[in-house]
């Protein structure tokens, strides 16, 4: 038996690519990405081609991908093509939040990673920067469902910066920034003054700070962690305005999407990837199309974030 000590490390849970050792290794920056878009946030085959080409614009911009999911009772990180594929195959993989991560490894399931999930693994793993797509928050009518996502706890205390496009407006934005400033989570936005809101840059609520540059982003996240300010940030990065959706039009949908959830009684784990995939249909799939190239944006500025945190 393995003893329970905090300092003990969980190597034996772990198991890198080829590809994230070499850069362990050599000490290359390294960028972490979640799964769980790929098995429960995108249909496929989308879901795998965008994962493929959002690795491929972090080597473009010189640094390793790190896609992370449960597979085989580890936590692997760095995916081949095919295990990329197979998640992306795979809609009743287990979506993994901070509780459910001991269950599928112990159960051997495959296990897709929330941005909580992904956090704890990147952490273990010392990879510092994760890009995603959107993070999980307060949800609408949390005052009678409690439902905010485990996403915002991880981010009080793990120390991952986060790279998204703000929170989805299915989400409840204010309070989702009122926990995360509770909490001691610094927002951080990229180009513009107010937080982003997913499928449209602005969200219509100030970040906290403005830091454009990746070098400034780095020392601001170098600061913290020298000061034993543990827990991660919320970088915010909008969707181009060329790739956004019509605010009207989303915020329209929303409503609908969210009421056929009250409807139809989806609660628990089940309610984002359920709002994901009925805006994803009300809107002919144009939001689809947003939702990859936003998270190519968000590669990019992660892979830089990644390097300019080496020097
Ligand atoms: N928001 C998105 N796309 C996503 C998710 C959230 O715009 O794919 C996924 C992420 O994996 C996030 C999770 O961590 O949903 C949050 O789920 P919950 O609300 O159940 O915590
Ligand atoms: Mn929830």
């Amino acid at each position: 038996m393995t003893s329970t000590n905090r300092m003990t490390p969980a190597t034996h849970l772990i198991e890198y690519s080829a590809e994230v050792s070499a850069a362990r290794a050599a000490g290359r920056p390294i960028v972490a990405l979640e799964s769980t878009i790929i098995s429960h946030g995108m249909p496929y085959p989308q879901n795998v081609q965008t994962a493929a080409e959002v690795e491929a614009i972090i080597r473009d911009h010189g640094a390793v991908p790190a896609t992370i999911a449960v597979l085989g009772g580890k936590i692997r990180i760095g995916l081949s093509a095919a295990e990329l594929d197979l998640l992306g195959q795979s809609p009743d993989a287990m979506k993994v939040s901070r509780r459910d991560l001991p269950f599928a490894l112990s159960s051997g399931r495959i296990g897709a990673t929330t941005v909580a999930a992904t956090m704890i693994c990147a952490d273990l793993a010392g990879i510092r920067v994760f890009v995603t797509g959107g993070i999980g928050g307060v949800h609408r009518g949390a005052a009678t469902s409690f439902d905010i996502s485990a996403d915002l706890q991880e981010l009080a205390r793990t120390s991952v910066a986060v790279v998204c496009a703000g929170a989805k407006s299915i989400l409840d934005i204010g309070l989702t920034l009122e926990y995360l400033e509770t909490h001691g989570v610094p927002v951080i936005s990229i180009g513009q003054a107010n937080f982003a809101a997913f499928y449209t840059p602005d969200s219509g609520f100030p970040a906290d700070f403005r830091i454009d540059a990746a070098a400034e982003q780095a020392q601001f996240l170098r600061t913290k962690w020298a000061l034993g300010l543990a827990g991660g940030a919320v970088i915010s990065n909008p969707v181009p305005a060329a790739d956004a959706m019509p605010r009207a039009e989303i915020d329209a949908l929303t409503e609908q999407a969210l009421a056929e959830a009250a409807a139809q009684g989806v609660v628990g784990k089940a309610v984002t990837p359920f709002l994901l995939a009925r805006i994803k249909a009300l809107t002919g799939g144009a939001s689809l199309v947003t939702n990859i190239a936003l998270v190519k944006n968000n590669a990019r500025v992660g892979a830089l974030l990644a390097l300019a945190l080496q020097h």
